[in-house]
């Protein structure tokens, strides 16, 4: 069985292959089908967004296809940077850039005021001979951010980003570490309990 994943993201394409390395299915990255197509991310929530992502690919592709939406939910400023992760600190910004505008608006915030958590939701879009409607899954990984960037691994937000209950960035933790505990991994799991029930058996 084929899954697409609906993204153009590598890091995250990356992060999926690791975090269902074991799995039967075989995971096939939009890029290996045309790594120009664009999906215009214009939801106002990540489930439209990840929506979008899942059901533009299977339409075009005809595959059982995963799109995922991520974003940082930061309190201090009211749930932002958000849907809008990506494009917080403008329209083609690299990550180095939002991070420092993280940063910024988080400057006079304390310690105990910068919680934050990465919310992950993926959604399943199925051709039309699986009878099935799109599914929706979400995980959500609660931590706080530090006031400097620490550590190399990882991508985004990952060096300002402490998961509750570690002393260490996602960016210092080892790919495996993370991938044990993330919001990616926690949306993940049960799109492969999902799938294994529903599609492999039927
Ligand atoms: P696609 O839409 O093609 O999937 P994208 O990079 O636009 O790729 P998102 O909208 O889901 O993906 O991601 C929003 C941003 O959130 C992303 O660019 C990163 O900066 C950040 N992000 C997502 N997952 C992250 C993670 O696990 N760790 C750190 N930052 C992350």
């Amino acid at each position: 069985m084929t899954l697409v994943l609906a993204t153009q993201n590598i890091h995250k394409v990356q992060e999926m292959r690791s975090i269902l390395s074991d799995w039967i299915w075989h995971l096939k990255a939009l890029s290996e089908l045309n790594p120009n197509f664009e999906i215009i991310e214009d939801g106002m929530t990540f489930e439209e967004n990840a929506r979008k992502k899942a059901e533009h690919v299977m339409q075009e592709f005809g595959y059982i296809c995963l799109g995922e939406d991520t974003g940082l939910e930061v309190d201090a400023l009211n749930g932002q940077p958000g849907v809008y992760s990506a494009r917080y600190a403008g329209d083609k910004a690299t990550y180095q850039q939002n991070v420092e505008k993280l940063l910024s608006a988080l400057k006079d915030t304390p310690n105990q005021n910068r919680t934050a958590r990465f919310r992950c939701v993926c959604a399943l879009a199925f051709p039309v001979q699986y009878a099935l409607p799109a599914k929706i899954f979400e995980g959500i990984c609660e931590g706080m951010i530090i006031e400097k960037p620490k550590g190399d691994a990882g991508f985004g937000y990952d060096p300002v980003f402490v998961p509750r209950g570690y002393t260490q960035t996602f960016a210092e933790l080892t790919a495996e570490q993370k991938n044990k505990i993330s919001h990616r991994a926690k949306a993940l799991q049960q799109v492969r309990q999902f799938l294994d029930k529903s599609v492999i058996l039927k």
